[in-house]
């Protein structure tokens, strides 16, 4: 890959911040947009703007075309049975959501058990308590070994015998960068008869996502994260689930008939795209997967994993660090903690020097706990950032840690 001609596709990169160079190592929260992700969104806006599924004019046919392409695109990308099991959602929070509630809404009942981890994000939890205090479904959880950063799955059979009916984890973490192993995760809890859902908000975009292969019922990710705009995600399921479960949100487009006593619904995907939905959006996550597979998951797989694993090295230099999660086999973040510092100032200061981190709990609070913290920073790769940059990390880390031990 050559890193400085795709590092040319994005503008934002170019900039200083704080009379520094911008050094962007926060793609984990949200990527970056390339000029032909910028490009698409315009020239939707400028050409092809109107309503989906509605109009009986031009511009209602190309919008119409351009969102159900997007649609298509998805579909290739995830390489799913049908298009029809891609539904739009605002990103992998409501993809859970949707599902979750769904599920609370027609399948499950008090008493079901639900598996996940200690490792999820909150999108991956709140929803289950949520149903928990509703309907009082019962949650369980894949411990977390903390020295490891990994699951412990030897507990994988004994909680796969209380029968659950659910089993929806994290592909990789945003906090420890473990990938974990979904494939043989979802063949287990397929074989005890639950349903699986993963969470791929870090793993999409980062590496090839083959829901047939992956053998899962519902992966949910964000486009933001993966060069396309805010605003606009994807929750895959499989037909005749997604057909066969009530829908959530109720209103124009996802019905087949209203009358004032009741409504009956459209298949799947329209009976979970209640409303106008984000059509730019779509368009510009189209021009994203566009963008990515031109360069080759595969390519940003390796690449994310070889950048990981330098600044894991560069930064284990430092004095007193911690580093939160595997050694090996990790995806392309560092999270860490630096003695008698407070994460939030680690990532005011590393801002001071241009760098961009995140700083905080990583809406992994359960986790937090687990490993005895309540806040870490992170740095987080993507296919443009360089080793360099890297290096400059930790040379700025190491002012700063000597700037707060001696601020004179
Ligand atoms: N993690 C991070 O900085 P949304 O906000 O819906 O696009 O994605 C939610 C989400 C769900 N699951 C995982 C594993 C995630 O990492 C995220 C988003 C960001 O780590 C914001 S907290």
């Amino acid at each position: 890959m050559d890193i400085e001609a795709l590092r040319g596709d994005f503008p934002i990169l170019h900039q200083q911040v704080q009379g520094k160079p911008l050094v962007y190592l926060d793609s984990a929260a949200s990527s970056q947009k390339p000029r032909s992700v910028i490009d698409a969104i315009v020239h939707y806006y400028e050409h092809d703007h109107s309503n989906v599924h509605r109009g009986s004019h031009e511009l209602g046919n190309r919008a119409t075309d351009a969102y159900e392409q997007a649609r298509s695109r998805v579909a290739t990308f995830l390489n799913t049975a049908h298009p029809e099991e891609i539904i739009f959602t605002r990103g992998t929070t409501e993809g859970m959501n949707l599902i979750a509630l769904s599920l609370g809404f027609g399948v499950l009942k008090a008493g079901d058990l639900i598996i996940t981890t200690e490792m999820e994000h909150h999108a991956n939890l709140v929803p289950w308590h949520m149903l928990a205090e509703r309907i009082g479904i019962k949650i369980a959880y894949i411990p977390l070994i903390p020295e490891t950063g990994l699951l412990d799955l030897s507990t994988l059979p004994g909680l796969l015998d209380r029968k659950p009916k659910v089993v929806s984890l994290t592909h990789i973490s945003n906090t420890l960068g473990t990938i974990n192993p979904i494939e043989k995760i979802c063949a287990e809890a397929r074989k005890a008869g639950a349903l699986t859902i993963i969470d791929a908000a870090q793993s999409a975009g980062h590496r090839l996502l083959d829901v047939q292969k992956i053998g899962c019922d519902f992966l949910s990710f964000s486009g933001h994260k993966i060069c396309g705009p805010t605003g606009i995600g994807v929750l895959y399921g499989k037909k005749e689930l997604l057909d066969s479960l009530p829908p959530v949100f109720g209103g124009g487009e996802m019905i087949s008939t209203v009358t004032l006593e009741g409504s009956t619904y459209k298949e799947s995907p329209s009976r979970f795209e209640a409303g106008t939905p984000n059509i730019a959006g779509a368009v510009g996550l189209h021009a994203a997967l566009d963008y990515l597979d031109a360069i080759g998951r595969e390519n940003i797989r390796l690449y994310d994993e070889e950048l990981a694993s330098y600044a894991w090295q560069k930064l284990s230099e430092l004095p007193g660090i911690r580093i939160i999660g595997p050694a090996a086999e990790r995806a392309g973040l560092v999270t860490f903690t630096l003695p008698d510092m407070h994460a939030h100032d680690i990532g005011t200061l590393a801002d001071q020097y241009g760098i961009a981190l995140r700083a905080g709990h990583h809406c992994n609070q359960p986790l937090m706990k687990k490993l005895g913290l309540t806040s870490t920073a992170r740095a987080s790769f993507y296919f443009y950032n360089t080793r360099q940059e890297i290096d400059y990390l930790a040379e700025s880390l190491v002012k700063i840690r000597k700037f707060f031990a001696d601020p004179r």
